[in-house]
């Protein structure tokens, strides 16, 4: 029994230094300098691509260096998909998923190479260490998760539904006054 409850301490202790080893804010990050918001998506990149679309995105277009400074500032240490993709025969031929235009990359020194003769690679992946960060074309199956990317939709201010309750409150208000206002007159 002893030996269990140590098993189970020492589990923990290692699922806490593994969660802790890869700084992934687990919920949205808004940037208010894109106006965007940000999350980990789990998946090889097609999968990781789709988990994106779910949250009403697309995998990171990163388009300038303000953006790549940004990830790098709010995801620290981390490795895995960014929406960058040079598909079909046309090799070299990058393009965002999210159908931007291509203005910004930071290709790792000798990337992209298309696998240099091995596997062809159409996918790309970005990796933090600490103040540097560069991207790399690879298969599609080289990370487990990426960075989704997606526009917020500007939630209501407590004090707009504030009025809007105080807005309903007075419309039913009215709607009272003048059923009584009716009643009175049907009386009379
Ligand atoms: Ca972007
Ligand atoms: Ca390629
Ligand atoms: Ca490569």
């Amino acid at each position: 029994m002893k030996k269990l409850y140590k098993l189970l301490i020492a589990s923990v202790l290692m699922f806490g230094l593994t969660a802790s080893a890869n700084a992934i804010p687990i919920g949205p990050v808004f940037n208010p300098a894109t106006g965007h918001s940000y999350q980990i998506v789990s998946g090889d990149w097609f999968t990781a691509e789709s988990n994106a679309i779910a949250l009403g995105g697309h995998l990171v277009a990163i388009n300038d260096q303000a953006e790549q400074d940004w990830l790098e500032a709010n995801i620290g240490f981390y490795s895995g998909w960014i929406g960058l993709t040079d598909p079909g025969e046309i090799d070299g031929n990058f393009i965002w998923t999210s159908g931007e235009a291509v203005t910004y990359t930071n290709w790792a020194s000798g990337e992209p190479n298309n696998g240099a003769g091995g596997p062809e690679e159409d996918f790309v992946g970005l990796s933090i260490s600490g103040p540097n960060s560069s991207w790399n074309d690879t298969t599609p199956f080289s990370f487990t998760s990426g960075i989704a990317e997606w526009s917020s939709t500007p939630v209501p201010e407590p004090a707009t539904v504030a009025l809007l309750g105080i807005g309903l409150a007075g419309l039913a208000g009215a709607e009272v006054r003048r059923r009584r206002k009716k009643r009175a007159v049907d009386k009379g």
